[in-house]
């Protein structure tokens, strides 16, 4: 079907940028972007080693929303940089911003800590004025992104694609090749939605359950009163089910290649020819569900590297990953690539098509997803079923009053449900079936969900080096409460050989592993839950992608085409829980923010696991500078190498990193209003 675009003429531009640096009347009037970018989303003809780049504010006007964004050279997105393998790139950036640092982070790069663009860690920063020079070989080929790692400038448009060409040709040759970079527009300052959430953590979240959805929850729960009873655990966690994501489209428009949706972004195919679509999540805060109707995706790379080739019909990509797809439209007619925030308060979209200026169908958004007991780490309870066990914060009760999710059932303080303690005298004393963790409970295992609570799911699972006298898990409760995430006491270390491996070679054969464990995190005012049951999700494709009818990626099916170069199995591992309390705004690692956190110390060239328990309700990507990420999927020796992993709620997963990159290293949530309320940790290899 062929619908003409309503943007043709160029009426309903609702793109304007306005120069402050030249003078005139000409930079005082708006003019429309098209006019500036003619281009975007165009990988440049050939790679570059030089580049110039000028970060400076730029009054720019999308939607109807007017922002004073840091960016380079006067557009959002920045310029796409290609470069070459084998390269040595030199990169002079200059900060013209009036009264403001600046930096660049070449997001995924292998290179020197001096060049990877972090103030405090990497370098002091780039003062107003100056200008620095990153110098660096390329080593590595594929699909990347730079930012800004200064303050929140890269949540208002100070960010651009990477594009790497291989030294070998191409093994996934394409007739064209387009960047897709997602990210959000809004007028609101991060700070201001910083403040605003801090203040009430549901600010953003304008679709509560209702009275009206009462009945169809009473449905799908069996009863009324298990749906009330359902709603009153929540409420007693003090989340909602319906909280997806922190900031939504209530005041974010979504932007593909820096264009609205009713901008329509095009991009032109002829039928048969096969189109490389470089997808980017370039966001701060907004997870993407990708699809483009009519059209099966080839997915070839993630985060820059190659893998086995996956058919899908649709992807999620968390903040900050990118991947590549290979598509080929074979019908001179529209398609649309549609890219729906996880939460469907909006989406991003563009059109790919025979001739400029046509436009797709625009298919309605999926449901929102409901975040269940398994996001909670506790996916052996049905709604409605025993609170029991549940562990909650020991300040919780003294937000309640303030706090607004328009749930039906009131805040009962200090009441119970279902065995559910909610005194509050935590965490020395967990709530009811939260005990002391146990082996069972931390098994360690990769290659096999976490077990549930049937004592014959344990069946097979020598637990006997999981107990060495006095150490590790047999800990009371309190005792786990070591502050240090990585230099603690030997409450939370221990040692057992690494057979537990799946990817590694057989028993008998291997070193002994060195375990980091901080054990469950303290549940205090900066930690809400305790995933008592955290399992494997690496086989879903993420809430609300579950059985929608549509092949959805996940992240068991990426299999590197070429096994991974350190084939050393670990000598440490080590466990970090991903921690938050949604009401107050704080995020962190084992219940801790940044500040209060020493740094994760690696010995340099050593084979690291870390493995991530995700205990709050949210997903989060995880993001290592510096060193590749080695997910342990299943994948044996063809592991996929990533910059950024997606933790998803309730979940567990490890990945495995060789400390081969000497230095300061950033470590963090990409979720730009995460990391800054504490969710960052500095990685040092020395
Ligand atoms: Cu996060």
């Amino acid at each position: 079907m062929l619908i003409p675009s309503r943007n043709r003429g160029g009426l309903s531009r609702r793109r304007f940028v306005t120069g402050l640096g030249a003078g005139g009347l000409m930079a005082a009037l708006p003019r429309p972007l098209q006019a500036h970018t003619p281009a975007a989303g165009q990988v440049p003809p050939t790679a570059r080693a030089r580049w110039d780049l000028r970060v400076g504010r730029t009054r720019i006007e999308i939607d109807r929303k007017v922002l004073h964004a840091p960016c380079i050279g006067e557009d959002v997105p920045g310029p796409i940089l290609r470069w070459r393998q084998g390269d040595t790139v030199s990169i002079n950036v200059t900060n013209t911003l009036a009264d403001e640092d600046t930096s660049i982070h070449w997001h995924g790069l292998r290179l020197p800590a001096a060049m990877d663009g972090v103030p405090g860690l990497s370098f002091a920063g780039i003062p107003p004025g100056e200008t620095f020079t990153y110098r660096f070989p390329v080593t590595q080929s594929g699909t990347y992104w730079y930012h800004s790692h200064s303050g929140m400038q890269e949540a208002q448009g100070l960010y651009g694609a990477i594009v790497i060409d291989p030294p070998v040709p191409d093994p996934q040759p394409c007739a064209r090749d387009y960047v897709i970079l997602l990210s959000e527009w809004s007028d609101v300052s991060p700070m201001d939605m910083l403040s605003n959430l801090k203040m009430q953590d549901d600010y953003y979240v304008f679709r509560q359950r209702t009275l009206a959805s009462l009945p169809r929850e009473a449905r799908e729960a069996g009863s009324t009163l298990a749906a009330l009873k359902d709603r009153l655990a929540w409420s007693r966690m003090r989340m909602a089910a319906t909280d997806i994501a922190d900031v939504t489209g209530v005041i974010y428009t979504y932007l593909l290649n820096g264009h609205a949706p009713d901008m329509n972004w095009n991009a032109l195919f002829s039928p048969g020819e096969r189109v490389r679509l470089r997808f980017i999540n370039g966001a701060s805060m907004t997870f993407f569900d990708i699809r483009i109707p009519g059209l099966e995706m080839l997915v070839v790379a993630a985060d820059g590297n190659a893998v086995e080739p996956v058919p899908v019909d649709e992807f999620r990509i968390g903040v900050a990953e990118t991947y590549d797809v290979i598509v080929q439209p074979r019908e001179a007619r529209a398609y649309t690539i549609f890219a729906q925030s996880e939460d469907r308060t909006g989406y991003a979209r563009g059109t790919l098509a025979p001739q400029p200026g046509m436009s797709g169908p625009i298919p309605p958004m999926d449901p929102r997803p409901v975040r269940t007991m398994v996001d909670m780490g506790m996916d052996d309870m049905k709604p409605g079923e025993s609170m029991n066990g549940m562990a909650m914060p020991e300040h919780g009760h003294d937000m309640s009053a303030s706090h607004s999710h328009s749930h039906l059932m009131p805040h009962h303080e200090g009441g119970t449900m279902d065995g559910m303690d909610m005194t509050g005298h935590a965490p020395q004393h967990p709530m009811g079936g939260m005990q002391p963790t146990t082996p069972q409970q931390t098994p360690h295992r990769h290659d096999t969900p976490t077990p549930r609570h049937e004592e014959g799911a344990m069946a097979g699972m020598d637990m006997a080096d999981m107990q060495p006298a006095g150490h590790g898990h047999a800990m009371p409760m309190s005792e786990h409460r070591v502050d240090e995430p990585v230099h603690h006491q030997p409450a939370g270390r221990m040692h057992r050989p690494g057979a537990m491996d799946h990817d590694a070679p057989a028993p008998g054969t291997m070193p002994v592993l060195e375990v980091d464990d901080p054990g469950p995190p303290p549940l205090n005012v900066e930690n809400q839950n305790i995933a008592r049951m955290p399992t494997d999700r690496l086989g879903s494709p993420g809430d609300g992608l579950e059985h929608n009818g549509r092949r959805v990626l996940n992240y068991r099916q990426l299999r590197a085409t070429r096994p991974g170069s350190d084939p050393r199995p670990p000598t440490r591992e080590i466990i970090m829980h991903l921690t938050g309390n949604m009401e107050r705004y704080i995020w962190g690692f084992n219940g801790r923010k940044f500040s209060e956190s020493g740094p994760i110390r690696l010995r340099r060239n050593e084979r690291v696991r870390f493995t991530l328990i995700n205990d709050t309700m949210m997903e989060h990507p995880i993001h290592l500078h510096g060193m590749w990420s080695e997910l342990e999927n299943g994948q044996g020796a063809y592991r996929p190498y990533k910059h950024t992993l997606i933790s998803q709620p309730g979940s567990k997963l490890s990945y495995l990193v060789t400390a081969d990159a000497p230095g300061l290293w950033a470590y963090h949530c990409h979720l730009m209003l995460h990391m800054e309320t504490g969710m960052f940790r500095t990685v040092i290899v020395e």
